[in-house]
């Protein structure tokens, strides 16, 4: 058992009524600009950029702070074409065999359907894994806690950051995602948990035409 070590809370800021208000209106306004996207440009993006969102995300609290999260960045145009094909293959099995018609039915509004170009023309894919387990340097297993809601917490902070950076994302979901532990070369306790495309948006992109539940529907106040 570790004993725990303290220090000051130096990093805490505060800020009149005022400020605290204006500061979450543009957070608000910033966040309402977000939009996912599906045509994407191949135009390059500095590494850096990403890195320094990799670096918020792990930012994020996780359970016991054992921050359960692997991201592999790929912009290899090899890595990225066998990962549109493996994704592609498990995806036109969903929409035409395994999806019930009411997730079909769901997903209209979206027209989304099996063909993923995306999957090559964006610079980056940065496939997410949950550990759902720790290994130690002995082989050791290391039991990790609240994995989905670390991993999930981690993953909203790097899409933020990186709209925020000026980028696009989409939260790309290909069922089952096993191929990523073999194309990422990632061992048996992460599993994939999402595969974030990253870039620029292409310049005649467009995105339906969805709208946000009210404050009162998503929130209840007693
Ligand atoms: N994984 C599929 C289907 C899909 C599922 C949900 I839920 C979405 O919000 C969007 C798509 C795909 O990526 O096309």
């Amino acid at each position: 058992m570790t004993a725990p070590t303290f220090t000051p809370l130096t990093s805490f800021r505060e800020y009149s009524t005022e400020e605290m208000l204006a500061r979450a209106c543009a957070f608000r306004v910033e966040m309402q600009r977000r939009r996912t996207v599906r045509h994407f440009s191949s135009r390059a993006v500095p590494r850096e950029i990403i890195e320094e969102c990799l670096l918020a995300a792990g930012t994020a609290p996780s359970g016991a702070n054992l921050q359960p999260w692997h991201f592999v960045v790929i912009s290899d145009a090899a890595l990225k074409s066998e990962i549109r094909v493996a994704a592609e293959a498990e995806e036109y099995e969903f929409y035409h065999h395994r999806a019930p018609q009411e997730w079909l039915d769901a997903l209209a509004p979206l027209g989304t359907n099996e063909d993923k170009p995306f999957l090559e023309t964006a610079p980056y894919l940065i496939a997410i894994f949950a550990q759902s387990y720790g290994v130690l340097s002995d082989g050791r297993k290391v039991k990790n806690y609240y994995v989905s809601e670390s991993v999930g917490i981690a993953t909203g902070i790097l899409i933020t950051a990186l709209h925020t950076a000026g980028l696009v994302t989409l939260t790309h979901t290909p069922s089952p995602m096993s191929f990523l532990n073999r194309i990422c070369e990632r061992p048996a306790n992460e599993k994939p948990f999402l595969l974030l495309v990253v870039g620029y948006p292409a310049d005649d992109a467009e995105v339906p035409a969805l709208t946000k539940k009210t404050l009162a529907d998503i929130a209840t106040f007693l």
